[in-house]
């Protein structure tokens, strides 16, 4: 199970997603996406993503740190060094270490594909992934109007999705969420999501959503807060799910002993990576506290681990975790990520790695900047 990288490739391209993509804080066109191609000394190859977008709004990482953090100091700690396992990485990196979370997850997952590959073995075994096909939901962006969000809601519940999550913030709210409940009735499945629009100020409002019996409210606070949190999940009776706040499993277990959430979403970019992801996800798990598993409008090669870490036994809730073609025109690998008519996306389980294979010729066309870093 060895892992000794001899060499990092990294590679930007720019995908255009089908249609904008709004939340309270910003939207994306076209998304910036920095692909890492990891080698080995026994020729052992494995891609992975680095999640961060172009500007500091969801976190405070862009695509342009993370390749700096990444050249500079994650690189160094990891090639020409062996990792026994590469659940040994994580601590490697969090050494003397501060923050930096997405750029350490890009080699740190990296590792573990490497390490599946090498074995033969698909990456959600190696993890220890226990779901065949895992439930599917659907992120909708802040839309035009109600009436709009309203159509995008029911195809997506038409189309199989598990799970509609709504973004909203301040005027695009209580009426835009009263118009889907209306319109789709009582039993579908909907939440929310504010990526931090809101404060303090708000809870009178924030408490009228409880009418509207949604399974979650995510993060409607600022993206670093854990004590306001749990005043106002004593005021709600809607969970709230913890998203942005969420950046190791120390803070999830404040947000459990304070009360601030009774969800959490797990993105493993968000946490370092994998062996944190676990943590988190056994954390809550001894604490009846489900998860489920975000996205950042990955292309294929990121959802590859985005699916096979919701295939640990936690992952009760469906992911945000969409087909290749709800974001891309054309994604970079093959096959691309599908969905049946029940919402459920398959887990690779019989091949080696991530389960797909990336078209490199097509990345190096698309490729807007190319550094190969080398121990
Ligand atoms: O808050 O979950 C979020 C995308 C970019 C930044 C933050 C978030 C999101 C999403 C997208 O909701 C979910 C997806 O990848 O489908
Ligand atoms: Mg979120």
């Amino acid at each position: 199970m060895t892992v000794a990288l001899t060499a990092i490739t990294l590679r930007e391209i720019n995908l255009p997603l089908r249609e904008p993509f709004t939340i309270s804080s910003g939207t994306v066109s076209i998304r910036r996406i920095l692909l890492l191609e990891l080698e080995c000394a026994d020729g052992t190859r494995a891609w992975s993503e680095c999640v961060a977008d172009s500007d500091p709004n969801y976190s405070p990482e862009t695509i342009d740190t993370c390749a700096l953090a990444i050249r500079e100091w994650v690189a160094p700690r990891v090639l020409g060094h062996e990792f026994a396992h590469p659940g040994d990485v994580h601590a490697a990196l969090q050494h003397n270490f501060r923050g930096h979370n997405m750029a350490k997850a890009a080699v740190e997952m990296g590792c573990w594909a490497l390490a599946a590959t090498a074995q033969g073995e698909s990456l959600a075994k190696l993890l220890g992934g226990t779901r065949k096909q895992i439930a599917t939901g659907i992120s909708l962006g802040i839309q035009e109007s109600p009436a709009v969000l309203v159509e995008k809601a029911r195809a997506a519940l038409e189309q199989g999705y598990r799970k509609v999550k709504i973004k909203i913030r301040p005027g695009a709210d209580l009426d835009y969420l009263q118009a889907v409940r209306e319109a789709l009735g009582p039993d579908a499945a909907l939440m929310a999501d504010a990526n931090n629009a809101y404060s303090t100020d708000d809870f009178d409002l924030l408490a009228q959503l409880d009418e509207l019996r949604l399974i979650m409210i995510e993060q409607p606070l600022a993206w670093d807060d854990i004590v306001q949190h749990a005043a106002l999940q004593k005021r709600l009776s809607t969970p709230i799910c913890l998203d942005e706040s969420i950046t190791d499993v120390t803070k999830a277990q404040d947000m459990i002993t304070l009360g601030s959430g009774r969800i959490v979403n797990i993105k493993p970019g968000r946490v370092g990576g994998f062996t944190e992801s676990k943590a988190i996800h056994d954390l809550c798990a001894r604490h009846d506290i489900p998860v489920w598993c975000g996205g950042m409008l990955e292309s294929g090669v990121g959802r590859a681990y985005n699916v096979a870490l919701a295939s640990l036994p936690n992952f009760t809730l469906p992911g945000d975790v969409s087909p290749s073609a709800r974001y891309w025109e054309q994604d970079v690998v093959t096959p691309e990520w599908t969905m049946d008519q029940d919402g459920m996306v398959k887990v690779p389980t019989d091949a080696a790695g991530l389960g797909v294979s990336v078209d490199v010729d097509r990345i190096d066309d698309l490729a807007v900047s190319k550094q190969v870093l080398r121990s």
